[in-house]
């Protein structure tokens, strides 16, 4: 307990020293299980990823299809907005960008609102899931995700607080204008920049 302690805080300099820890941030060993609601089940019979909304051709992915697309693998820092940090998270999946230019983005296209299991979603520019480090993963550190955190997909933004990466994910609806999800409905930051402690909305 008191060498796990050591270690955290060791790590904790660290980060700090090198830059990667934002202000506000603690950083964890361990991984926290975060999520509004229960775990859902995975049917892969049934299960689809769908690129809807202002693109050239709407898409729905079978869970085959989306393991043929090609792997990426990227190993980033996770900040979540109620203080913990987790780095160095190795990821394995298929780039967010390349699924949405399957669907081929139209040129008014500015916003994303991700969908999830259970009626969950999450907001973002279309620019920042385009990014190269922002994954739809399948792994973490080598391992398939576990039920509670994502199975069997879920998405990875690192530049932003963790709540937009949405667990249990479903869709990419593709927007023109910028349409707040569940967290930014509920007062959190429309953006959530963790380097510039963008937790909550001004008003
Ligand atoms: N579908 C879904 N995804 C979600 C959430 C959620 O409630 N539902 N919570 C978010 C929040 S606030 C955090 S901090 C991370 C936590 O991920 P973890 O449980 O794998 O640590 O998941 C995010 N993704
Ligand atoms: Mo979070």
């Amino acid at each position: 307990m008191l060498f796990e302690g050591n270690e955290r805080k060791e790590l904790e300099r660290k980060m700090k020293a090198e830059g990667r820890l934002p202000s506000g941030q603690a950083a964890t060993l361990k991984w926290p299980v975060l999520h509004y609601g229960s775990v859902p089940r995975f049917d892969p019979q049934t299960w689809d990823f769908r690129v809807y909304g202002t693109v050239e051709r709407p898409i729905r992915l079978t869970w085959t299809e989306l393991n043929q697309q090609p792997k990426c693998q990227t190993t980033s820092d996770f900040h979540c907005v109620t203080r913990w940090s987790r780095f160095d998270n190795h990821w394995t999946g298929v780039l967010a960008s390349r699924i949405l230019k399957l669907a081929g983005i139209k040129l008014e296209a500015r916003f994303v609102l991700v969908h999830a299991e259970q009626g969950y979603t999450a907001n973002l520019p279309l620019e920042d899931l385009l990014r190269g480090g922002v994954i739809l993963a399948t792994h973490h550190d080598g391992q398939t995700l576990s039920a509670e955190h994502g199975y069997p997909l879920r998405l990875i933004v690192p530049h932003l607080y963790a709540w937009k990466s949405v667990k249990w994910v479903r869709g990419f609806e593709v927007l023109e204008k910028n349409v707040p999800g569940f967290w930014e409905q509920n007062g959190y930051h429309i953006y959530g920049d963790p380097w510039k402690e963008q937790r909550f909305s001004d008003y």
